[in-house]
């Protein structure tokens, strides 16, 4: 049987052997993985642990909080305030960013992630997860620790160091990319480690499935109406073949299908915010997701510009976002520019 590759392993070839990350960012790794194992045993113990329903509080976004997004909040902060290897994290549940206090080593990266994603599948069941980006501090300069402001954070997602998800479902999965490709880690419960399942991985450039919240139809904008409408056609339509859909409602669960098997996730623009891009955040969803996406061959776009080239200009800045298998993702990026 071949030896089992654990994430640690992984992550010292990728430091020693490619060359591809210095030691700190894989001790930041590592602290963040070790933060998701974490959040998958409070999100596993379910009813038990006392930790589904809501808290009585709201984020940034105006969203009802769940008792396990502030606990995940809680857990990532935790894990990394004095790991020694931030600057500074920024969370969907947080409105401002958190600096490493002074009393704490700091270091040269900035953490941002969304503790808990899709957290209104938590109380039924349904798989969510935690997504993470990371960006090294501009104008580093290691001799004295400047102060981080949010100002830091605003950079393009090309800029990512690293990025990834863990997604907690039948399995808990970490997905990972230090810019060599897409790997994939499988939470070995009797050891307590991640486990290297599979890596190098692709998204077919075609496909036959589509995942949008078909719900929001009457909203959408033409180009995406367009393309809706010619799978939903079927193979009697201009794309000659029938398309599938799934909608999971978890963006995590959702790109890890299209990771693992191709197909083309989309959340548009659409009319009932018309002064708001989209509905997804750019900095810790569509970025880390993006670029995943990309180290595996696929496309990311908003429908017109290429998401990893968006230059932000505000943290908690939305994006429309259509990603996946490469040729459907040029074809919906195509209409928006008929
Ligand atoms: P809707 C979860 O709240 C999320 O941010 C993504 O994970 C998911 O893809 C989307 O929103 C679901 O949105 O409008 O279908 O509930």
């Amino acid at each position: 049987m071949s030896q089992k590759i654990s994430l640690s392993r992984y992550l010292v070839e990728q430091q020693r052997v490619h060359g591809h990350i210095p030691s700190e960012l894989r001790l930041l790794l590592e602290v963040v993985a070790r933060a998701c194992k974490s959040i998958s045993h409070a999100v596993n113990k379910g009813a038990l642990g006392g930790v589904l329903g809501s808290a009585d509080s709201e984020n940034v976004q105006g969203e009802v909080q769940k008792k396990l997004d502030i606990i995940a909040n809680e857990v990532l902060i935790e894990a990394n305030e004095w790991g020694g290897h931030l600057a500074a994290m920024a969370s969907e549940e947080m409105d401002s960013i958190y600096a490493v206090p002074n009393r704490y080593p700091q270091g040269e990266y900035l953490l941002l992630f969304d503790p808990l994603d899709g957290s209104s599948n938590i109380d039924v069941n349904v798989s969510i997860g935690t997504i993470f980006s990371v960006l090294k501090k501009p104008n580093d300069d290691p001799r004295k620790v400047e102060a981080v402001s949010e100002a830091d954070f605003l950079q393009a997602g090309k800029q990512q160091v690293a990025a990834g998800y863990c997604v907690y479902g039948p399995q808990t999965t970490l997905v990972l990319t230090v810019g060599d490709g897409v790997a994939m880690f499988t939470l070995d419960r009797e050891q307590g480690s991640f486990v290297l399942t599979q890596e190098n991985v692709r998204i077919p450039e075609d496909t036959k499935e589509f995942a949008i919240n078909m719900s929001n139809m009457r909203h959408w904008d033409a180009p995406v109406k367009r393309y809706i409408d010619e799978c939903l056609q079927g193979k009697e339509g201009p794309r000659g073949k029938d398309f599938n859909m799934r909608w999971i409602a978890s963006m995590v669960a959702d790109v890890h299908r299209i990771l693992t098997r191709g197909g083309v996730f989309m959340y548009p623009w659409d009319k009932r915010e018309p002064d708001k891009p989209g509905k997804l955040r750019l900095m810790y969803e569509a970025n880390p997701m993006s670029w995943l996406v990309e180290q595996a061959g696929g496309a990311s776009t908003n429908g017109r510009q290429r998401i990893l080239d968006i230059q932000p200009q505000k943290l908690h800045e939305r994006v429309s976002v259509i990603l996946g298998s490469k040729n459907e993702v040029e074809r919906v990026t195509a209409y928006h520019q008929a």
